[in-house]
C-alpha cells in the first residue's frame, strides 16, 4: 500500500496540478490502508469481543475471538473517497454523491457496530448495512452509468470498468464479515487473508484501472474545472494566461462582452466571455 501510495504520487507529478484529482484521492486512500495494515501486520488495533456462536473448531474455540477494528477506521475513511472516484467520474450532480457517501458511513459504522455486539443483535447491525450497501449499488449501477455513458463513449468505458470491479468486490465484504465477526466460522487469521485480498484488489487494483482510464480523460469534461493561479482572471483586469475553453457571454471588469472568447470567470464559476 505504501509502494503504491509512492507510485501514484509520482505519477501525479507527471500532470498539471488542475488534473491531479483522482490521483491525489486514490493516493490518500493506499495511504491511509497503509497505516492501518502497519496496524494490524504489528497485531494491534483489536479487540476481544465475545461471540455469539461458540464453535468446537480449533481455530475458533473459546468464548471471544479477535475483532480488528482498525479496518473499519480504515474503511470509513477509505471507502467514501472510492466512491468518490467512481462518482466524480460519472459526473453525478454533488448533492447525489454527498448522500450515496453518507449511505456508505452508515454501511461501515453499521458494520463496525455489528462486529462489536456480542449477541444477535449485530444481525440488525448487519442488515442496516447490506440496506446500505444495496442502495449504493444502485447508484453505481443505474444511476452513475447512466450520468457517464451521457459524457462520452471513453468515460463511459472507463466508468464501467472501475464500477463494475468495484460492485463485484464490494459485495464479498459481508460475505467475509459473515464467515468471521458475524458467524464465527473462520479464525482471524483466515479473515485477515480474505480482507486483505479484498483490499489490495479493491485499492490498488481499483487505482490501478481508474488512473488508466483517466489518463486520456480531462477533469473539465466531468465538469470538474479546476483552476491554477496562472488561469485566473482577476475582476477588472486584462485577460492573462487563460486556459480555460468554451464560448457565451458575460461581463469582465464591468464590461459587458457579447463576442466569443475562451476563458473561465473567477466569480460566475461557469465558462462565460471575458
Ligand atoms: C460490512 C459489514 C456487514 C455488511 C456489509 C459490509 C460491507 C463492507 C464493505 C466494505 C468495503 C471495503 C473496501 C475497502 C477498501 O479497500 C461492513 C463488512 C455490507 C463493502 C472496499
Amino acid at each position: 500500500m505504501g509502494f503504491a501510495t509512492l507510485v501514484i504520487v509520482a505519477m501525479s507529478f507527471r500532470v498539471p496540478r488542475s488534473k491531479r484529482i483522482f490521483h491525489y484521492i486514490t493516493a490518500a486512500i493506499t495511504m491511509v490502508a497503509c497505516i492501518a495494515y502497519f496496524t494490524m501486520g504489528s497485531n494491534l488495533g483489536y479487540a476481544a469481543i465475545p461471540v455469539e456462536f461458540v464453535r468446537s473448531n480449533p481455530v475458533v474455540r473459546g468464548t471471544a475471538r479477535s475483532v480488528f477494528y482498525v479496518r473499519y477506521i480504515d474503511w470509513v475513511i477509505t471507502t467514501p473517497l472510492l466512491l468518490l472516484d467512481i462518482l466524480l467520474t460519472a459526473g453525478l450532480p454533488w448533492p447525489s454523491i454527498l448522500f450515496t457517501l453518507i449511505l456508505d458511513e452508515i454501511m461501515i459504522i453499521t458494520g463496525l457496530v455489528g462486529a462489536l455486539v456480542a449477541s444477535r443483535y449485530k444481525w440488525g447491525y448487519f442488515t442496516f448495512a447490506m440496506a446500505a450497501l444495496f442502495y449504493i449499488a444502485y447508484q453505481i449501477t443505474w444511476v452513475g452509468r447512466l450520468h457517464a455513458n451521457h459524457l462520452g463513449p471513453n468515460i463511459g468505458r472507463t466508468y464501467i470498468m472501475v464500477g463494475g470491479w468495484t460492485i463485484f468486490l464490494w459485495f464479498l465484504y459481508p460475505i467475509a464479515w459473515g464467515l468471521s465477526e458475524g458467524g464465527n466460522v473462520i479464525s482471524p487469521d483466515s479473515e485477515a487473508v480474505f480482507y486483505g485480498i479484498l483490499d489490495v484488489l479493491a485499492k490498488v487494483g481499483f487505482g490501478a484501472l481508474l488512473l488508466w482510464g483517466h489518463r486520456n480523460i480531462d477533469p473539465a469534461a466531468l465538469g470538474l474545472h479546476i483552476r491554477d493561479y496562472d488561469d485566473v482572471i482577476l475582476p477588472g483586469e486584462k485577460n492573462r494566461g487563460v486556459t480555460g475553453t468554451g464560448t457565451g457571454t458575460g461581463t469582465t471588469g464591468g464590461v459587458t462582452t457579447g463576442t466569443t472568447h475562451t476563458g473561465v470567470h473567477p466569480e460566475v464559476g461557469t465558462t462565460t466571455a471575458v
